[in-house]
């Protein structure tokens, strides 16, 4: 298996760690932009990670992860508690979505963080491009900065709410690690991979959110390194019902994330093109809509139709914020016309944001 993305991608990392717990060999390597025109017809949109499984390409990290599960299903990452499984996939979801913004923002603002991201970038994906090595450095400084922080909804006025989510997110991994090595088990879960996208290669890797995590929340960046370490030697034994621990992470879950998929998927349903969002009293302006964050919601809602009545009252009794109404109530659409046909991780996926960037 070959997997294409960067040593510093958030998704790539969250795959190889997946990968790596699995046993399943791969080799690593960066994504082959000036082949980018070849990738698109494989999988429809240029992003990392890639993989080409023996010439079954595949693209998305959470249905490559749902898809491999059924190739490997030994040390399942999908606790067997539907209700726990349900807080997994929404875990993840919140890891993969929501965190995306305060993880690129770190990396892109602070000056040392820029300079080594921008150094590695440098190296790994523009060797194809005719142009002084300095040059094409600072175009990737410029692409970042312009389109992941100002065009994500960074301004004066959201740094100090974007910078707290990061604090938000490791007080409530926190919580729950003191208690288990993993979110939700002895082994970890889909929940963990989600939340390695951005623990790991982000604010695991740079400097400003590395020294934050390392001083204020050490059982994570315990954890980061217990993820890459995880072997499948054990049987798992996930939690059987949501712990009381989990508690303050899923109503951080509901402030942030359920606020912006709402606000995502209702800009949606009007066919417009950005929108303004309020979350826990910080006002986001001018935030690209994203049709692949309304299939996020639609999946979120497909999971929760399948639980029973019974299941579904747990949830919600686990979910006890007014934000998180919007998993189970269709007054809000959510229909994102993409994988109807449920054809993904194979044939064409999609960017996160229309043309790869917001
Ligand atoms: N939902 C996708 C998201 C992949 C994704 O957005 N990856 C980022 C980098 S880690 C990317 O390729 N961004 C496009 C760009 O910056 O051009 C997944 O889970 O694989």
């Amino acid at each position: 298996m070959k997997v294409y993305g960067s040593r510093i991608s958030y998704y790539t990392g969250k795959l190889e760690a997946y990968l790596r717990y699995k046993n399943i060999a791969y080799t690593a390597l960066p994504t082959p932009y000036d082949k980018a025109e070849m990738l698109k017809e494989k999988v429809g949109a240029v992003q990392m990670p890639i993989v080409d499984d023996d010439g079954k390409w595949m693209s998305d990290t959470t249905p490559i992860i749902m898809h491999l599960e059924t190739i490997h299903p030994d040390n399942p990452v999908l606790p067997q508690d539907p209700v726990v499984g349900f807080m997994a996939h929404l875990i993840e979801d919140y890891g993969d979505e929501w965190l995306w913004r305060s993880a690129m923002y770190y990396r892109w603002w602070y000056d040392y963080d820029r300079q080594l991201a921008s150094n590695v970038l440098t190296d790994e994906l523009t060797g194809h491009v005719k142009m002084p090595r300095w040059m094409r450095q600072r175009m990737i400084i410029r692409r970042q900065v312009r389109h992941y922080v100002k065009r994500d909804g960074v301004t004066d006025t959201t740094r100090q709410h974007i910078e707290q989510s990061y604090h938000n997110a490791l007080a409530g991994m926190t919580a729950m690690l003191e208690n288990r090595p993993f979110l939700l088990g002895n082994a970890p879960s889909l929940a963990d991979y989600g939340m390695m996208g951005p623990m790991f290669r982000h604010y695991g890797q740079d400097p400003t959110p590395q020294e934050i995590m390392r001083n204020t929340a050490p059982a994570v960046f315990e954890w980061v390194a217990r993820m890459w370490h995880a072997k499948n030697t054990h049987k798992p034994e996930f939690v059987t019902q949501v712990p009381d621990d989990a508690e303050p992470l899923l109503k951080e879950i509901c402030e942030t994330h359920l606020v912006q998929l709402a606000a995502n998927a209702a800009a949606f349903a009007e066919d417009t093109e950005r929108f303004d969002m309020t979350v826990q009293g910080c006002d986001y302006r001018d935030i690209a809509v994203s049709q692949y964050r309304v299939w996020c919601l639609e999946e979120l809602r497909r999971r929760f139709n399948l639980l029973s009545p019974a299941q579904q009252d747990s949830v919600k009794n686990l979910l006890p914020h007014g934000q998180a109404d919007i998993l189970w109530n269709a007054d809000v659409p959510a229909q994102s016309g993409f994988n109807s046909d449920n054809h993904l991780p194979f044939g064409k996926a999609i960017n996160v944001f229309e043309g790869g960037l917001p």
